[in-house]
């Protein structure tokens, strides 16, 4: 076979516009144009408005593919494109050859007719999306009025992904262009179609059966089809041949087969497949596949409080610690693989093992699977509909169908995949959203079709051993109370959406919280970065437009008016921000966890963000944590702690998310603001293997009287598996404490990877916040408390660090803790 790729040297213009400018796949409108400083940054204050506008063309790539004639003399002769976004039509030598509308399919064009010897032209065309949306018109009875927060209306009429149009986190800038590979393929001998891999565990063994499809043109007697099975450590196993035939099966047995676990339940390791077309002894064609060894499905079975969703790996049912994941730009072309390598480490370092791919976005490349697959992280794959409705013409049928098999095909034999999920909240939107009751029952029907009948049909076809669910949250399906608490996932949002405060989290206890979020502002860095010093108030213009969900900055004030006092400057606010989502998260995670068995798994919302926006997220976009990065990397640990205050009371907790049972301690203190200590009462326990227990509480009410506001209650944790923690609160909110200005000692010294900084306070500092003034770096821990007694070593990394020139880590470093926002 010969391939001969096509990403360089084209051209791209504005239709109507004379000049032409130089491109490389993958591209787009406007990551040419930013490429060519035609246009301004679209993430800068608000520039999103002339970018939209942009998008209002349409644009033309075109280049000239010379071609020998040996090329053309074989049997078929495909053009092969792997993303074109969306509305394409696809020229060769001046004739039509395809039209396009779906930017999640890939498309293989027989185009032997229309290529010459020589030197041939290449042409793609791409119509704007916006112009498309706006001037669709559905068919009668099938209109609809919904459209999602943040976003145009009219996304849905596109196979597009919807968030491109914005969302309540998204800027609009629905994009086009050449987003992936583009080939051209030139083959005489069957070229293989697909492999499939179908793993059967039995005790200590593992059949692995091997699924070839070959085309059933251009074989030859004489072809072989070969099969290689290679051990983690490279060494190949076994080698199979057998004679080309249009489906083929290969079957090894693995004994003793080390298997595959999600992040913190062991390792990853993978095996390879290798699959190649042999003619006279020569390779033609070949696939390469790794996999993990593992049975990985959920668990939604009836129980004693009502019906499980529990993620089940190799028979052992885990609580899954996780977050939704969005693109990881807004502009295409710039979704590089080390931009989601950062993503994937930072869920690791917050100790996750899940990732939900939330189905307003993509299908990412076969890179991140592989990362996936190699970090232990699984994936929760949602289909790519979110929080709308969708009428089911049959070019829609055609193109969903055709998408769905094309990246279930791809990516089904991965380890990390944990699951197919048709939609995002699309079902609850059914059952009981109040604009989606007014709308057509034709939708509902065309619902019903697509999530319950075609997609699930689909997916089952091409992959016979992925679980399937039909939409998040959901019971089970058939649009029946799929936001019940006892029955299946829950998407949670009374906390934010709601305004309810924190605590309310505690009311609940779901089987399986698929989400749950709390807004926060970016890093102070990050808002400089796309503002002027003019723009720095939040409800500037500017501001406002990197805020995306409508009244979240009131939300944001009313949580903090709870809960602090009045910051005074933008530099506050920010800090204060991320310390309450981190807080509202920590007390739902914690929450769940102490109900493990009952609920079996938290994703909270989101990871990532997609621009240099206000968001749920616990990275910015410019890679800077929040606090809820930090705040997560102990919340979601293996063995994690954590302390329940009701009133006066005070309980210690510890969930043992590992195979060996632990012995802990708790010494439960009463300590004064000034760091003196109280009161303090230990007590012990023993927690089984995945469980969670009560290792005791105490009730400080016989010694609050008079000084609730000058007393915090802290418990350092310690035992097996778990690291040394303090956990703190206070019995009044925050804003009552009579905190007192403390003086933080700080003590750096270099050490091999960085600087150990030794902190110390005179007295109770909750919240210290650590960053560099001018400069990133990335902190072993960040967001905790000095309890005015102990010391505290962190260490700040060399690995990412930047700063000023002539300047150090040490003049560098700035200490914030939170009666530094008491005014
Ligand atoms: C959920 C998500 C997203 C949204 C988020 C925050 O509904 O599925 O659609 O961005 O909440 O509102």
């Amino acid at each position: 076979m010969k391939k001969l790729l096509l990403n360089e040297n084209w051209r791209m213009r504005v239709c109507g516009e004379a000049e032409w400018l130089p491109a490389r796949v993958p591209c787009s409108l406007i990551s040419v144009l930013l490429e060519q400083k035609r246009t301004q940054d679209p993430y800068w204050r608000c520039n999103e408005e002339q970018t939209l506008a942009l998008c209002r063309n349409d644009c033309e790539f075109c280049r000239t593919v010379t071609l020998d004639a040996s090329f053309l003399q074989q049997r078929a002769v495909e053009l092969v494109c792997e993303g074109l976004d969306t509305l394409a039509e696809i020229f060769v030598n001046g004739t039509l050859l395809a039209k396009t509308s779906d930017m999640h399919r890939t498309y293989r064009l027989n185009c032997k007719s229309l290529l010459h010897a020589g030197k041939n032209e290449l042409h793609i065309l791409f119509h704007s999306p916006v112009e498309y949306i706006e001037n669709y018109h559905p068919a009668e009875g099938r209109e609809s009025k919904i459209v999602p927060s943040g976003s145009m209306a009219g996304g849905h009429y596109l196979r597009k992904a919807q968030s491109m149009f914005g969302w309540d986190w998204g800027i609009q800038l629905p994009d086009m262009g050449i987003w992936r590979d583009i080939w051209l393929e030139a083959h005489d001998e069957p070229r293989l179609e697909g492999v499939e891999l179908l793993q059967e565990h039995t005790e200590n063994a593992v059949k692995l059966t091997v699924n070839v499809q070959t085309e059933q043109a251009g074989g030859q007697a004489g072809d072989l089809l070969m099969t290689s099975f290679f051990a983690p450590d490279g060494a190949l196993l076994e080698q199979w041949q057998a004679a080309w035939q249009p489906e083929t099966q290969f079957r090894f047995l693995v004994q003793s087969p080390q298997l595959w676990w999600p992040n913190g339940y062991g390792e990853h390791p993978l095996y390879r497949v290798e699959v190649t077309l042999l003619r006279g002894g020569e390779e033609q064609d070949r696939r390469s596949y790794s996999i993990g060894l593992r049975t990985l499905t959920v668990l939604h079975e009836p129980d004693e409080w009502g019906k499980s969703f529990a993620v089940c790996v190799n028979g052992l049912k885990i609580f899954t610690r996780g977050a939704n994941y969005i693109p990881e730009d807004a502009i295409y072309p710039n979704i590089a693989p080390a931009k989601q390598q950062f993503l994937i480490e930072t869920a690791l370092k917050e100790n996750m093992d899940c990732l939900r791919l939330w189905g307003g976005g993509y299908f990412p490349s076969d890179a991140f699977y592989e990362m996936c697959d190699r970090a232990g992280l699984m994936v929760w794959q949602d289909l790519l509909f979110a929080c709308d409705t969708f009428e089911l013409t049959p070019e829609f049928e055609e193109n969903i169908i055709a998408e769905t098999r094309d990246n279930v095909c791809r990516l089904r034999h991965h380890a990390c995949l944990l699951l197919w999920c048709g939609n995002n909240e699309i079902e609850s939107a059914w059952s009981h959203w109040g604009d989606f009751q007014a709308e057509p029952a034709t939708l509902r029907a065309d619902y019903i079709k697509i999530f319950e009948y075609i997609l699930p049909r689909t997916v089952r076809e091409f992959d016979k051993q992925t679980f399937y669910w039909a939409s998040s949250p959901s019971s089970g399906g058939c649009i029946c109370d799929p936001d019940a608490e006892t029955d299946g996932d829950v998407h949670y949002w009374d906390v934010w959406h709601g305004r309810k405060p924190f605590t309310d989290y505690r009311k609940y206890k779901f089987r399986f919280c698929s989400e749950f979020g709390f807004q926060a502002f970016p890093s102070m860095k990050t808002i400089c970065a796309f503002t002027k010093p003019q723009d720095r108030n939040i409800f500037s213009k500017v501001m406002e437009s990197h805020q995306k969900n409508g009244s979240a900055n009131g939300t944001i004030l009313s949580y903090l008016s709870e809960n602090f006092r009045y910051p005074g400057t933008l530099e506050g606010l920010v800090y204060l921000s991320q310390v309450l989502q981190g807080m509202a998260i920590k007390y739902g995670v914690e929450h769940w966890r102490r109900q493990r068995g009952q609920c079996m798994g938290s994703l909270f919302w989101q990871l990532n963000d997609n621009w240099p926006v206000v968001s749920w997220a616990a990275v910015d976009y410019l890679h800077r944590y929040k606090a809820l990065h930090y705040m997560a990397a102990h919340f979601y640990v293996p063995v994690a702690c954590s302390l329940l205050r009701d009133g006066t009371k005070v309980a210690a907790y510890v969930q043992n998310e590992t195979a060996a049972a632990g012995h802990y301690q708790a010494k439960l203190r009463l300590r004064g603001l000034d760091g003196t200590l109280l009161d303090e009462t230990i007590v012990t326990g023993e927690a089984a293997p995945y469980s969670a227990l009560s290792l005791g509480e105490k009730d400080f009410a016989p010694l609050l009287s008079g000084r609730v506001e000058q007393v915090i209650a802290e418990i350092a944790f310690s035992g097996d598996g778990l690291q040394d923690t303090l956990e703190a609160e206070p019995f009044v909110p925050y804003k009552h404490l009579e905190l007192k200005k403390v003086a933080i000692q700080k003590q750096i010294q270099p050490v091999s990877g960085g600087w150990q900084i030794t902190l110390n306070a005179d007295g109770v500092a909750p919240f210290v916040w650590l960053d560099l003034a001018d400069g990133d770096g990335e902190f072993s821990d960040n967001c905790f408390l000095l309890n005015g007694q102990e010391s505290k070593t962190v260490q700040l990394k060399t690995a990412g660090l930047s700063l000023p020139e002539g300047s150090t880590a040490e003049q560098q470093l700035t200490v914030t803790c939170l009666q530094d926002t008491y005014l």
